[in-house]
């Protein structure tokens, strides 16, 4: 029995790669009686083109459907386009709903004029124990740091359009891997990969990542208002401190994030307040739908990642560091 991991799934075929080579395979009738979810990305055991088992997954994001990610790279730009903390507090905080350790790079580091960025960026983003990176990706400087974090790691990267990620990857691999953006089709002008599942390529010989354009449907409105705490670290360790149990830490009284608020950044509680306003529309709707209908609910809005147990997000909360995926077991998400 060979062990390999699936970097591809097409229709029936799933692609598995295994100490550099790749295998065409298909999946045990057993496997697919029992309804057996298979995702890029996951672990398996295989001979003979047959996968025999899928093995335990430490975590798995929907939309794009990846199983088995390491870390999220969310790449900014300090200027064109203009650095938006507000953005960046979005991809950081879903990231840490799905117990991602997370990256933060700030690329075109060769157009800021002055430090205040930067200093700006590590006194928010430092005490919350980020891995943070300047690079420019049209200078070289800080790609060999870059490359570095990708080593022996599948990593997801994330951001917004023209910041540079796709310059960052060709930087670190001049040959060039084919990310499928590239491809145009010349009739439609539009990609031509339009496949639902995602795909892991290989940046060199231990480094991978998934091609994908990162998350999708950013906004906050598949969890409760007083779950929101629970992405920001350094709002949630206030929380039990609070008067009212259900404090929001917006205008109630006796709030102890209010009393320390002057120890926390601005644009992360503006963020925060943000979110839970996205997270009152889903509260609303579940009221509305009643709570007997929330699990279909949940169910309908597959798409939206409001699967993950409770269990899996009070793993989350608890740890301290972000490696929590790491003892994160299969919950089976979808
Ligand atoms: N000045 C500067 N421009 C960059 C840098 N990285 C990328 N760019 C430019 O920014 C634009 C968008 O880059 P691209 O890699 O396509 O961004 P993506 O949409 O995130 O993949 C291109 O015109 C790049 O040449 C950088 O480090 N410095
Ligand atoms: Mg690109
Ligand atoms: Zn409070």
């Amino acid at each position: 029995m060979q062990k390999g991991q699936i970097f591809k799934i097409h229709s029936d075929f799933y692609y598995v790669n295994s100490e550099g080579k790749s295998y065409e395979c298909k999946l045990r009738e057993i496997l697919k009686k029992q309804k057996q979810k298979v995702y890029v990305g996951d672990f398996v055991e295989f001979e003979n083109g047959a996968i025999e088992k899928i093995l335990p997954r430490y975590n798995h994001i929907p939309r794009p459907s990846a199983a088995n990610i390491d870390q999220v790279i969310i790449i900014s730009a300090v200027k064109e386009p203009e650095l938006s903390f507000s953005q960046l507090n979005r991809y950081i905080a879903f990231a840490k709903y799905h117990g991602l350790k997370t990256v933060l790079c700030f690329n075109k580091n060769d157009l800021s004029n002055d430090d205040s960025t930067i200093e700006k960026v590590f006194s928010i983003y430092e005490p919350l124990g980020f891995d943070i990176l300047f690079t420019s990706a049209l200078e070289g400087d800080g790609v060999e740091e870059f490359r570095e974090i990708l080593k022996g790691k599948t990593s997801v990267l994330c951001g917004a359009s023209g910041v540079g990620k796709s310059s960052l990857i060709n930087a670190v691999c001049p040959e060039g891997v084919n990310l499928r953006t590239k491809e145009v089709s010349k009739k439609t002008q539009r990609g031509t990969h339009t496949t639902r599942h995602c795909e892991i390529i290989n940046i060199d010989k231990d480094s991978r990542l998934v091609d994908t354009p990162g998350f999708s449907n950013l906004k906050f409105d598949f969890l409760l208002p007083g779950e929101v705490d629970s992405l920001f670290d350094e709002i949630y360790k206030y929380k039990g401190r609070c008067k009212f149990p259900d404090c929001l830490h917006i205008s109630e009284s006796g709030c102890a994030v209010k009393e320390h608020l002057d120890s926390i950044d601005i644009t992360r509680y503006e963020s925060y307040k943000e979110f839970v306003e996205e997270a009152k529309e889903y509260k609303e709707k579940v009221k509305y739908q009643g709570i007997k209908t929330e699990t279909s609910l949940k169910k309908i809005n597959n798409r939206t990642a409001a699967k993950i147990s409770s269990k899996k997000r009070q793993k989350a909360r608890n740890t301290v560091n972000q490696n929590v995926y790491k003892d994160i077991e299969d919950e089976r998400i979808d």
